[in-house]
C-alpha cells in the first residue's frame, strides 16, 4: 500500500518563519508563535539564525521548545531550519534544508521515515538536483520551498527574484507541493496563488507587524480566497 504523505499540502498555506533574530525586543519568540497560530498559521518553523545557532545543543533546544509547545497545542506542524541535531533533539515533526545543509538523505536517516523533509530550490540547475534526488531516493523530500520570490532584505545571499514566472516555471512538473518564500505580503497573493504553489512562507511579514494574529488572519483568508488548489 504507498505510505501515507507525510504533510498534507494544506498545512503549507501559512508557514510562519521565524528564529531569535526576527523577534521583536518588546516580546518572544513564545508569544510571536502564540500569535501566529492564532491567527491561523498552518507550519511553524524555527530559523535561527543569532549567535544562539552555535550555542551547546541543550540552549538551543531551550530557546525553541516553548515555540514547539505552542505548536503541539494546536496540532501545527513545527520544522526545524538547519539544526538537524536540534530536531533530532527535540523529536520535531520535521527539518527545512538548504542546498548547503546536510543532504536530504543523510537527514532522513537520522530523523527517521516520519519526518517532514523540506528542501530549497532557488534555480534550473537545484531543480535538477532535486530530480536526481527524487529518483535516486523517492519519497525522500515531503516538499520544496521556492524562491526568493520577491526581493528581500531578511535573506541577503538569497539570490536574484524569480518572481512568480521563475516560480511557475521551477515549480511546473515537480510531483511534489512547493512553498513560495521571499518578500512576501498580502499584495502579493494574487500573483502567487497563480503559480500553483501550495503555499506562502513568510517571515517580515509577519514578525515586523504590530499584529502577528491579524496580519496571519489576514494573509491566511486572503491565501485562502485566492487559492484554485
Ligand atoms: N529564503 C529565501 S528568501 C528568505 C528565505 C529564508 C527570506 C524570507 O523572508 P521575508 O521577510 O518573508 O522576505
Ligand atoms: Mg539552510
Amino acid at each position: 500500500m504507498p505510505r501515507q504523505p507525510r504533510l498534507d499540502a494544506a498545512a503549507l498555506s501559512l508557514y510562519a518563519i521565524f528564529g531569535p533574530q526576527d523577534v521583536p525586543p518588546e516580546t518572544s519568540a513564545l508569544a510571536l508563535a502564540e500569535a501566529v497560530l492564532r491567527g491561523g498559521a498552518t507550519c511553524l518553523q524555527w530559523r535561527d539564525k543569532s549567535p544562539n545557532a552555535r550555542a551547546p545543543l541543550s540552549t538551543r533546544l531551550e530557546a525553541c521548545a516553548p515555540v514547539q509547545t505552542a505548536a503541539r497545542a494546536v496540532g501545527v506542524p513545527l520544522l526545524i531550519n538547519d539544526d538537524v541535531d536540534l530536531a533530532a533533539a527535540l523529536h520535531a515533526d520535521g527539518v527545512h534544508l538548504g542546498q548547503d545543509d546536510l543532504e536530504p538523505q543523510a537527514a532522513r536517516s537520522r530523523l527517521g521515515n516520519d519526518a517532514i523533509i523540506g528542501w530549497s530550490i532557488g534555480n534550473a540547475e537545484e531543480r535538477s538536483r532535486l530530480l536526481a534526488l527524487q529518483s535516486k531516493t523517492p519519497g525522500v523530500v515531503d516538499y520544496i520551498g521556492v524562491g526568493p520570490a520577491y526581493a528581500t532584505a531578511t535573506k541577503t545571499d538569497a539570490g536574484e527574484a524569480l518572481g512568480p514566472e521563475g516560480i511557475a516555471e521551477l515549480i511546473r512538473g515537480l510531483d511534489l507541493p512547493a512553498v513560495a518564500i521571499g518578500g512576501i505580503d498580502r499584495t502579493r497573493l494574487p500573483d502567487l496563488a497563480a503559480t500553483g504553489v501550495a503555499g506562502i512562507a513568510v517571515i517580515s511579514a509577519l514578525t515586523r507587524t504590530p499584529d502577528p494574529a491579524a496580519e496571519a488572519a489576514a494573509l491566511l483568508h486572503l491565501w485562502q480566497s485566492n487559492d484554485t488548489n
